[in-house]
């Protein structure tokens, strides 16, 4: 048994050190503002914590989206010089890439993901889509601004704009755009479309 107050002093210095860093590592991890948010009108919205290490910012319930999101007959419409409609499924059965990417909300967060899916540019290619056209993206969302999302063909033809299948690893949660979203490098996240419907080369 140590009785040596010295060692047993400096053990408790650390360990409480150590619980101190570890209760600041939380608080910081989980949202750096929370102790802001009760007080300061300016402060960044706190976003609605997620599945999938994600913020979600709109579930698909508030959207109404639901029953259309999870119809086994959903198809992603693809149109370029013809029009295709794919499956999920379908869509899976296509060369997949993977990329990490941010979502950047105006209201306040970004947080990095891991996404897999099919390049939009590869989805274009399938139907002679004029390679220099604008991409507009359609959500299932019935009305509002974020139904609908225009891209420049250097989104469109970027290698990492992805119509997203996966979320870190896992099929993408129902609040984070299943069957189906966008995800694009360096746009803000309101372009970001959840639950597509079709894909147009415009
Ligand atoms: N259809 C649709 N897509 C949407 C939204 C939405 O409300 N409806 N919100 C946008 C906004 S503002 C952001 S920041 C991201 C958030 O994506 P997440 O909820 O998967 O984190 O989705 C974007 N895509
Ligand atoms: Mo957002």
């Amino acid at each position: 048994m140590s009785t040596d107050p010295d060692r047993t002093s400096r053990r408790g210095f650390f360990v409480t050190v150590g619980a101190a860093t570890a209760g600041l590592t939380v608080v910081t991890a989980g949202q750096s503002v929370a102790w802001l948010s009760g007080t300061n009108l300016f402060a960044p919205r706190e976003p609605r914590q997620g599945p999938q290490s994600l913020a979600v910012n709109r579930t698909a319930a508030a959207a109404g989206v639901e029953a259309l999101a999870t119809d086994p007959g959903w198809r992603l419409t693809v149109t370029g010089a013809r029009t295709v409609r794919l499956g999920r499924d379908e869509l899976l059965a296509l060369p997949q890439t993977s990329v990490t990417l941010p979502i950047a909300c105006v209201e306040g967060w970004s947080t990095s993901a891991d996404w897999a899916g099919v390049r939009v540019r590869d989805l274009l290619a399938l139907v002679d889509g004029d390679r220099g056209a604008p991409v507009r993206c359609t959500s299932l969302e019935p009305q509002g601004v974020y139904r609908t999302s225009d891209m420049g063909r250097e989104f469109a033809q970027d290698d990492r704009t992805l119509v997203a299948l996966r979320l870190n690893g896992e099929d993408l949660d129902l609040d984070h755009g299943f069957p189906a979203r966008l995800i694009a490098p360096a746009r803000p996240g309101v372009r970001q479309t959840k639950w597509l419907t079709s894909v147009e080369a415009v």
